[in-house]
């Protein structure tokens, strides 16, 4: 059994085609490549319900943090499904199942966990601690002003409380003080030789360097806000878990939710994959399995990296209107088009790529279309109401087919789909050197049952990365989904299955292109 999940997204704003690239589409992919090998695998995800920007962003609406997160939780879902992004559950991690395991946990690591007095902003006209984000003041390293608690934006430090020089409170704007508060620690520290032998096992070689260098300096983990939104610490009062604390205990909460009986056998026994952004690799690399190892839980067996997504060369920024959500791409493009354009722009690791409306057009009539949609037609057109003899797959096909399933076994999906279109390449070739239209029946039809099969094949490769339009080509033809020749198969009248694009990435671009302007004159 495998278990597959996403990051959890925070439930405060609308899905972005950054998450989507980096961590929803790779592990769906991946989620759909090993039901297509006959593996059993559950896709597992849920919204992150905590944490301070949630809370921030509710009070700025003037609702609870309960009804933004209950919105997003829908809005995200429904998207996520237009996509195609299939989870066997998309929970959240405010439910009962994730309360009940983040206690559970927290039970468990109680001997790695020791408490710490810590000193606090406190508003005394709210009468409460205030979280980093409700602080502003002057940095006392660099001067800069405006700069919130817990970091510089101009210096790049990393603040403490005490280090903002006139401090205020943006709620209030009056003058908080520095109040003790005592927290509980998580001692990270002393899963270090742990996580040595655990990052050296399971990291790629690309994140070592990074992973060494934390390795060598870990700090125990502040485990506890003074916070009203959240999971309440017991014993506790006005205290709340951090946020990082049960957002990954939300993988096995919502497992949890899904296999209500058997959800720690599962956990126990299957192999683990968290597909995450590379901004994410701290939490997932060492916090994560140390509060696993720490609880006796099985750790992941592979936590694959990707990197960031620009649009059209520039950083994305919802401030500046440079932006195109989810929501929008889906407006205007059938959902295989994004995934296919994402899958083929996003290597594995840590390089970013950049999404680009010319490029995205191209790549989809100039590759998908022009090639895969040919094949299908002109192969399917050549077989109709024919008669087709059986055939082995040759020494091509097997090898690039071997290929594809040692990336896709990899979660190389970039590469995974460039070997699947080779693939298309060579039949299309198959076709055109050897012109079956212009000869008799008898000596035409082993090149044209090649194509048909191999057609059949492809489609199935291409599958995990494009479901809506494979699955209808292969209900069409009725044959079944699988990495081999198609064991039966119907010629049918060959249909259209693709669209090319026209205008819609125009569209797109001037919905772009209004909302940056909107921005610089507003
Ligand atoms: N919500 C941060 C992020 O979306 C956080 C991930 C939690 S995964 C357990 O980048
Ligand atoms: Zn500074």
């Amino acid at each position: 059994m495998y278990i597959i999940t996403a990051a959890l997204i925070y439930a405060n704003g609308p899905v972005h085609l950054g998450h989507i690239k980096s961590t929803y589409l790779p592990a769906d992919i991946y989620t759909r490549y090993l039901r297509l090998k006959g593996e059993e695998a559950l896709y597992v995800c849920a919204t992150d319900d905590h944490g301070t920007p949630i809370l921030l962003e509710a009070e700025k609406r003037g609702i609870s943090p309960k009804e933004l997160v209950r919105y997003y939780h829908e809005k995200d879902e429904k998207e996520f499904k237009a996509l195609g992004i299939e989870f066997d559950i998309f929970h959240w991690t405010s439910s009962e199942e994730n309360k009940l395991t983040t206690y559970e946990f927290y039970e468990a690591l109680r001997p790695y966990i020791y408490p710490k007095k810590v000193m606090q902003y406190y508003c005394k006209e709210l009468g409460r601690f205030l979280p980093d984000r409700y602080i502003k003041g002057k940095c006392k390293y660099c001067g800069a002003e405006d700069q919130y608690a817990d970091q510089c934006e101009v210096c790049g430090r990393t603040l403490k409380p005490g280090d903002l020089i006139d401090p205020y409170c943006t709620l209030t704007k009056t003058r908080p003080e520095l109040r003790e508060s005592e927290h509980l620690f998580f001692k990270l520290s002393y899963f270090a030789p742990f996580l040595k032998e655990y990052v050296s096992e399971v990291a790629p070689e690309e994140l070592r360097s990074y992973l060494d260098k934390w390795l060598e300096d870990l700090q125990d983990w502040d485990i506890v806000r003074d916070l009203e939104w959240g999971i309440p610490v017991p014993g506790h009062p006005g205290k709340v878990f951090y946020v990082w604390f049960d957002a990954p205990i939300g993988y096995i909460g919502s497992l949890r939710a899904l296999r209500k009986h058997d959800w720690e056998e599962v956990w126990n026994k299957s192999k683990i994959y968290h597909f995450i952004g590379k901004d994410i690799i701290y939490h997932h690399y060492l916090f994560w399995p140390a509060m696993l190892k720490g609880a006796n839980f099985n750790l992941p067996y592979r936590i694959p990296v990707r990197g960031y997504l620009t649009l059209e060369g520039k950083k994305f920024s919802k401030s500046r209107g440079w932006y195109l959500s989810l929501e929008d791409a889906l407006n205007h493009l059938h959902p295989d088009y994004i995934r296919y354009y994402l899958t083929a722009i996003t290597p594995s690791g840590l390089t970013d790529s950049d999404f680009s409306l010319d490029d995205l057009k191209a790549k989809i009539n100039n590759e998908l279309i022009a090639n895969y949609g040919n094949l299908i037609n002109r192969a399917f057109k050549l077989a109709q109401g024919k008669e087709l003899p059986k055939l082995e797959m040759n020494e091509v096909e097997k090898a690039l087919l071997e290929e594809y399933k040692k990336h896709m076994d990899a979660t190389e999906f970039k590469e995974g789909l460039e070997i699947a279109m080779e693939l298309v390449h060579y039949y299309n070739k198959l076709l055109s050197d050897n012109e079956p239209w212009k000869k008799p029946w008898e000596e035409a039809k082993e090149v044209v049952a090649r194509a048909v099969y191999g057609a059949a094949l492809v489609t199935a490769m291409l599958y995990p990365i494009i479901p809506f339009t494979t699955k209808k080509i292969a209900e069409h033809f009725k044959f079944p989904l699988a990495l081999e020749y198609p064991k039966e198969i119907s010629l049918e009248k060959p249909f259209v299955p693709f669209k090319k694009i026209e205008d819609e990435t125009d569209k797109l671009k001037e919905l772009l292109l209004s909302r940056s302007k909107g921005q610089e004159s507003a």
